[in-house]
């Protein structure tokens, strides 16, 4: 022997190289899969953290089951009457009288029907539940009032839901007795989260958990133990919308603010030290059409607009984005920022995809396979 080798042996030994890594990589899967990568979806309240999990149902698990659908139906018949009560109600906070005098009728008439417990008869047929005539009839009339459109078009004074526009103008076809929510009616359906939740998806082989908590800040101070333990990824939600906004909990505080000193504190919190963070700049439909109307600046003092009308978004946006980005001091800690749309499956998708490769990569990383 002259200690060359022959192709067939080299063959081999790349051969058994190989099966070697797929042995190693197969058993570190199996020992993820016993706990899975671990992400937190976390923001201020509002800022779509339930509906990325929304989404990822739809993408990446089973969507939603007629059952599922029924709920969503209820908090459907929730929004609508909480979206015109709320603009009822914020008239009067603005100084706003209502055009048609004859509207104050349908006004009182929906006050006293939302006083009374309709959500009992809601949940005791929720499959034919539809609102009674009369009740349809005054959210149709108040809806047309030039006074209440006056009233939406200053909604950032108030806490209207951002998809207040979208629960009143298909309020036909919701009011069908026969009305099973579609994916997006499921995702435009507002509801406050108030317990954390697990999620669990699978994944390129991995099985992933997703916890879901609630943003407002009586609601934060149950988020810390679940900082604990190996995370993969941090899931950081922002409203760019809401740079105009005051807080829900907290009136005359800007919630942009608050996102961003939010956003700070989990930076520099000493247990997520060495954990990546994802950025979701989400609401950027909004957001694309508000600054055109409600002047950043006129919240943000250092910001400076072009009179580019082209790179008026994309101004906006980096601004934001710099906003965050310079909170983080871990210079080791990568930020992945996406700009979303949450209620937008087909762009979700892709960001979703997106950051799927990134945590599965983060997560073989830890695992010691890259
Ligand atoms: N127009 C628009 N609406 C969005 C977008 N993302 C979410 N929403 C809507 O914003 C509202 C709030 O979204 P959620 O996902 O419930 O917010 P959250 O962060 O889970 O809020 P909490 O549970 O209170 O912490 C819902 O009505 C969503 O339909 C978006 O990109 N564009
Ligand atoms: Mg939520």
């Amino acid at each position: 022997m002259n200690g060359a080798v022959s192709s067939s042996e080299k063959l081999a030994l790349k051969r058994s190289k190989e099966i070697d890594e797929y042995l190693k990589k197969d058993k570190l899967l199996q020992s993820q899969n016993k706990k899975g990568p671990k992400i937190l979806l976390l923001g201020s309240g509002d800022s779509g953290k339930t509906t990325v999990l929304k989404q990822m149902k739809l993408i990446h698990g089973n969507g939603f089951s007629k059952e599922e659908r029924l709920e969503f139906k209820q908090r459907i018949f929730e929004n609508i009457l909480e979206c015109i009560n709320t603009l009822i109600e914020s008239l009067q906070l603005l100084n706003i009288p209502l055009h048609s005098k004859s509207n104050n009728f349908y006004s009182n008439q929906i006050k006293e029907f939302a006083l009374n417990d309709f959500t009992q008869s809601l949940i005791l047929d929720k499959d034919k539940f539809t609102f009674p005539l009369y009740i349809i009839n005054a959210i149709k009339m108040l809806w047309q009032d030039l006074g209440i459109k006056q009233c939406f078009s200053r909604a950032n004074e108030f806490f209207l839901q951002d998809t207040a526009e979208y629960m009143l103008d298909n309020l036909d076809r919701f009011v069908d007795p026969n009305f099973i929510p579609s994916d997006e009616d499921i995702l435009k359906t507002r509801y406050r989260t108030t317990q954390i939740s697990e999620t669990k998806f699978h994944i390129d082989n991995l099985i992933y958990r997703i916890y879901d908590v609630g943003g407002q800040r009586s609601l934060r101070l149950v988020w810390a133990p679940y900082f604990e333990g190996e995370i993969h990824a941090i899931q950081f939600i922002v409203s760019l919308a809401s740079y105009d906004q005051q807080l829900v909990e907290a009136k005359n505080e800007n919630r942009m603010i608050d996102s961003i000193e939010l956003f700070k504190s989990i930076c520099d919190n000493k247990l997520l030290e060495g954990v990546n963070f994802i950025l979701f700049l989400n609401k950027i439909d909004l957001f694309e059409r508000k600054i055109l109307t409600s002047p950043i600046k006129d919240y943000f003092s250092d910001f400076e607009e072009t009179n580019d009308d082209s790179k008026k978004l994309k101004n906006a946006c980096r601004y934001f984005k710099n906003k965050f980005l310079c909170c983080n001091s871990q210079t080791e800690r990568k930020i992945y920022t996406h700009f979303t749309c949450g209620t937008d499956t087909a762009l979700m998708k892709v960001t979703i995809n997106a950051v799927r490769d990134i945590v599965t990569r983060l997560a073989l990383q830890a695992s010691g396979i890259y």
